[in-house]
């Protein structure tokens, strides 16, 4: 899963980025080159299971960022091209918006989504051609494909982005294949300034605004504020953090946010060694969520021994936890529920 940062230029990318990574890359500023690093996704439940199994090491769920250049917001920029080459290779969208120096946020995100929307139209208009032409041998799939090409035509042709559509899982693996970027799943930041950290600002309200109206999640963020706490040790941090009144770092909610808007859950396995956590599709099966760990364990899998985080919450132990009948033995068909704790037995 990768996850891609995208807006105008100077809106904060590459400063929350580093706030994302920990500063762990050394970055590029105003290259034409993405910064590529990994960000741990801060989860309260993760500190909370350790609390009851003490682990060597603590393992946060992590995803890719890429930090893509910013689009110019004349518009029509030679780079334009190589920007948006960026934004077809991640799976899910991240949209920076300044809202610190009183920019109109709702047209800088309009402006943004124009553009994909108009290089989506140009791959649209090329697949309509090719789709219309391999339906004339009479194949049922070519006929499928078409549908789906005429309707994403039609809506990029009103302006309305690819995810907006319903589509089931058919009509997805198509769209999928074509990369349609208005398609991606997308989440709002709003990049606010140090004196607007609860986002009061009209910019920031904006950005909120535009979030519930394309049906999707926004947060507020101060990057740089966050950016400097990434470069604190542990022990700093909370100071930092107390005497900002902020309780928890901004990430933390970002991270919550985009396993909502990524359709991500997370499951745990947690031993002396380490407690760990894993993020995977919402709805994967056991086997699936064996082969995020390993893919011998997937080919292998024999069952799953899980329970519930707060089962763990509750009872205070995995003996307890067993005592009381919550240890449950699960099979391949198991559906893995966001919080289960699990022990995967396999054979290879
Ligand atoms: N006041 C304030 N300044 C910020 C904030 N975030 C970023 N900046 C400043 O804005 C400038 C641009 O930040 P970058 O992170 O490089 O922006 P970018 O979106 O990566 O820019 P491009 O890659 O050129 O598109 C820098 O001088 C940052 O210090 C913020 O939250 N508050
Ligand atoms: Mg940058």
């Amino acid at each position: 899963m990768e996850c891609g940062l995208i807006g105008l230029q100077g809106v904060g990318k590459t400063t929350l980025f580093q706030a994302l990574t920990a500063h762990a890359v050394p970055v590029q500023v105003g290259s034409m080159k993405p910064n590529v690093g990994i960000a741990a996704m801060p989860d309260p439940r993760l500190e909370q299971i350790a609390e009851f199994i003490p682990p060597e090491k603590l393992i946060p769920a992590t995803v890719q960022v890429v930090d893509i250049p910013g689009v110019a917001s004349g518009g029509g920029a030679s780079s334009l091209n190589q920007i948006l080459a960026h934004i077809r290779t991640v799976d899910a969208l991240v949209q920076v918006v300044n809202c610190w120096e009183g920019r109109d946020a709702a047209s800088d995100i309009a402006l943004m989504e124009a553009e994909l929307i108009l290089a989506d139209l140009v791959v649209a208009e090329g697949a309509l051609d090719k789709a219309r032409r391999a339906t004339r041998s009479g194949d049922a799939d070519a006929k499928k494909r078409l549908a789906v090409v005429e309707k994403v035509y039609e809506m990029l042709s009103d302006e309305r982005p690819v995810r907006d559509g319903d589509w089931d899982a058919a009509e997805a693996a198509v769209l999928k294949s074509y990369g349609f970027m208005s398609a991606k799943p997308v989440l709002y930041v709003a990049n606010v300034g140090e004196d607007d950290l609860d986002g009061a600002s009209p910019a920031a309200e904006a950005v909120q605004a535009a979030a519930s109206a394309a049906g999707t999640t926004s947060v507020c963020v101060c990057a740089e504020i966050e950016s400097e706490i990434a470069e604190l040790e542990a022990a700093d941090r909370s100071e930092m953090l107390e005497s900002m009144g902020i309780d928890r770092p901004a990430i933390g909610v970002l991270a919550s946010a985009m396993n909502e808007v990524l359709g991500l859950s997370t499951f745990y396995t947690a031993g002396e060694k380490e407690v760990r956590a894993w993020s995977i599709p919402r709805g994967a099966s056991a086997p699936e969520a064996a082969g995020s760990i390993h893919s011998d364990i997937q080919r292998g899998f024999i069952r799953a021994e899980c329970y519930h985080c707060d089962d763990l919450f509750e009872l205070k132990g995995e003996k307890a936890i067993k005592e009381a009948g919550k240890l449950r033995s699960e099979g391949k068909a198991y559906c893995m529920q966001d919080g289960d704790v699990v022990h995967f037995l396999f054979n290879v």
